[in-house]
């Protein structure tokens, strides 16, 4: 997901295409503005963290980009796309590295499991996603 830094920022086609070039594989996106009630069900294992409201309010503030995407390893690598939390900490080349300076601005999110990932799936797309086979697929596995 790219939050409403990255978004305010014109970053959603340098964040998709690094996906895209990757070899993911997108299977859903959508721009939407989420409820408090939606994004703390989001981030509900950091709800005691003394950052959370502020950082609730400012996942608020305008729309977010939702993505789901599909490959081999994309929970794994797609968390290294994105680098560390910490942008200080993430690597060049990396979108947090290469984007951003402050944690509580950190242009991105993605899932931390698959099991998270699929959670998170149907809480932001209830209505599905998209199933269908890529030209590439067998340029991109062999
Ligand atoms: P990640 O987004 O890399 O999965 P996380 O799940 O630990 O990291 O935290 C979620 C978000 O919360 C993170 O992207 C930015 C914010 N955050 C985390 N720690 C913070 C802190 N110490 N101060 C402000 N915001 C923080
Ligand atoms: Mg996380």
């Amino acid at each position: 997901m790219i939050k409403p830094d990255g978004v305010q920022r014109g970053l959603i086609g340098d964040i998709l295409k690094r996906f895209e070039q990757k070899g993911f594989q997108l299977l859903a996106a959508k721009l939407m503005t989420p409820s408090r009630e939606h994004m703390e069900k989001h981030y509900a294992d950091l709800a005691g963290k003394g950052f959370f409201k502020g950082m609730i309010d400012y996942m608020m503030t305008g729309p977010v980009f939702c993505m789901v995407w599909a490959g081999d390893g994309a929970v794994v690598t797609g968390r290294k796309m994105l680098g560390a939390t910490k942008p200080s900490e993430s690597e060049p080349g990396t979108i947090r590295g290469d984007f951003c300076i402050q944690i509580g601005r950190n242009i991105c999110h993605g899932s931390d499991s698959v099991e998270n990932a699929e959670k998170e799936i149907e809480l932001w797309f209830p209505e599905g996603v998209c199933s269908w086979t890529s030209h590439s697929q067998g340029w991109i596995y062999e």
